[in-house]
């Protein structure tokens, strides 16, 4: 008895998790009564038998039904059809409690597909590849490629996604990125990775910026956080917790332009562990995504590992949008962080694989497409704001140089006044740029540049006489 009960206590986690059905074969029961040794068809007369069987399902929370008292063949040389009896009658449960756990299997794949998608086929596969290869970011912008974020707990594969990219696009299994299983971030180091189209050479209009992993205390902190976004962390920069970024990180770049911030963010997530993920670790997750609500930097979110959610997604990736249960841990994630569903996107990098495949390309090639649509979605927003309302209607556009000189040449005081010129006063600090400004409009009206006025950066004043 203690034996099974260790046994069970064993297994049980793994077969509760999995919910696989279970039932207990109670041997040996010819040694619980003279009367069963003799007679096997006295085992559900015999009170002994009884009362081992209930101790076993009280003892393990089983229903009495799934106990079989048997008695395995050992020394007989014949079969006996009593014995043989008991034990096929536990092993018909047996196989219907198997039939049953393979259909309910079965029931999480479902024929209708909770996204459409293209097919996972080669056609598609080499369409999408062709499409991000031609990727640029909108004409107008003044920005060379877009720029995309990783971001997420240790071990929820944003390196490994990154080499996912860069494999598909070499057409072989690369390792770029560090990847791993360490209970430490693998990730030490701000890298922003390029990726070549193995086909003609030709460097892709992205760059994807792989972080060190959020942890409860240590990885990126909000503040980091603000700096990778804003551009102001160079690649190379070393994750420090006992130094966060700030000012007088080497290399800061104190004033980035559109050019070196962030235009799409992705978070990136175990699906096999993301449920159980700490309290502190969802409340980071949340107050990045609430800052990036503010920024309205758009973002996407990929659901990793789902290979380890289901045996049928495992077999045939396919098989994902047909998944019941990749389904939930999607509607899941979308809810928690209050980010579209359609923003989810559930993914299986290549981690043992040695050769690519297409249906692993594919799924991972509609996440990017959607990526980098979202930066070029932020550009093109960033870059109206920009033209659209100016902090100052612009001069530029309405009044040539021309006119203006000509405007400001024809001007007169009004002749009532008997004041032949207007007689302006420059005051301000030393150093200001008053003197300066004379010469510039002097150089302007001159059409060549002058230094008519005494201009320089003295610390006592150049100009001593007024003019
Ligand atoms: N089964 C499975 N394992 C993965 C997947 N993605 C990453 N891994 C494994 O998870 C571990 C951590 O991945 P890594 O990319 O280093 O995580 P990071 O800390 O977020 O950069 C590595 O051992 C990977 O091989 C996936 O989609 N499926
Ligand atoms: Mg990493």
């Amino acid at each position: 008895m203690k034996q099974i009960i260790k046994c069970y206590d064993i297994a049980k986690p793994y077969i509760r998790h999995a919910e696989i059905p279970y039932v207990v074969l109670l041997t040996k029961i010819d040694e619980l009564s003279k009367l069963v040794r003799d007679d096997v068809t006295e085992v559900f007369w015999c009170p002994t038998v009884k009362t081992a069987v209930k101790n076993v399902t009280e003892k393990l929370g089983m229903t009495i039904n799934t106990v079989h008292p048997i008695k395995n063949y050992e020394k007989e040389i014949v079969l006996d059809a009593k014995l043989s009896h008991l034990a096929l009658v536990a092993l018909d449960q047996i196989i219907g409690f198997a039939d049953n756990f393979l259909l309910k299997k079965r029931s999480s794949i479902s024929d209708k597909s909770w996204r459409d998608v293209p097919n996972f086929n080669e056609k598609n596969r080499i369409a999408l590849m062709s499409k991000i290869a031609h990727y640029s970011v909108p004409p107008n912008v003044n920005v060379p490629e877009a720029r995309i974020l990783m971001i997420g707990p240790i071990g929820a594969g944003k390196s490994s996604f990154i080499n996912t990219i860069n494999s598909i696009f070499n057409e072989r299994i690369t390792n770029q990125s560090n990847t791993g299983s360490a209970v430490r971030s693998l990730t030490t180091v701000y890298r922003q990775y390029q990726v070549r189209c193995g086909l003609n050479g030709q460097v892709l209009k992205f760059r994807l910026c792989d972080t060190c992993g959020i942890e409860e205390t240590k990885g990126p902190s909000l503040t980091d956080l603000d700096y990778l976004l804003e551009g102001n962390v160079p690649d190379g920069y070393n994750f420090n917790t006992s130094s966060p970024i700030s000012r007088e990180t080497s290399g800061f770049l104190s004033h980035p332009r559109l050019k070196d911030q962030i235009h799409c963010v992705v978070f990136v997530l175990d699906a096999s562990t993301v449920q159980v993920a700490s309290k502190s670790i969802w409340n980071k997750l949340n107050q990045f995504q609430t800052k990036l609500n503010r920024k309205e930097i758009p973002k996407v979110i990929v659901l990793t590992k789902i290979d380890t959610l289901s045996d049928a997604v495992n077999e045939d990736v396919s098989a994902v949008f047909h998944c019941s249960k990749v389904k939930k841990a999607v509607k899941n994630v979308s809810e928690t962080l209050g980010v579209p569903i359609n923003n989810v996107w559930p993914i299986k990098n290549y981690e043992t694989e040695v050769c690519l495949n297409d249906k692993v390309s594919n799924l991972t090639l509609l996440a990017l497409d959607q990526i980098l649509g979202f930066a070029n979605d932020f550009l093109i927003k960033k870059e109206a704001s920009f033209h659209i309302n100016p902090w100052r209607p612009s001069l530029f556009t309405h009044e040539t140089q021309e006119s203006l000189m000509a405007r400001i040449e024809g001007f007169k005081p009004p002749s009532v006044l008997e004041v032949f010129e207007a007689r302006i006063l420059m005051i301000g600090p030393i150093g200001a740029g008053k003197s300066s400004f004379f010469n510039t409009i002097n150089s302007i009206f001159n059409g060549r540049i002058t230094n008519q006025s005494n201009t320089g950066s003295a610390v006592s004043s150049l100009t001593t006489v007024i003019l």
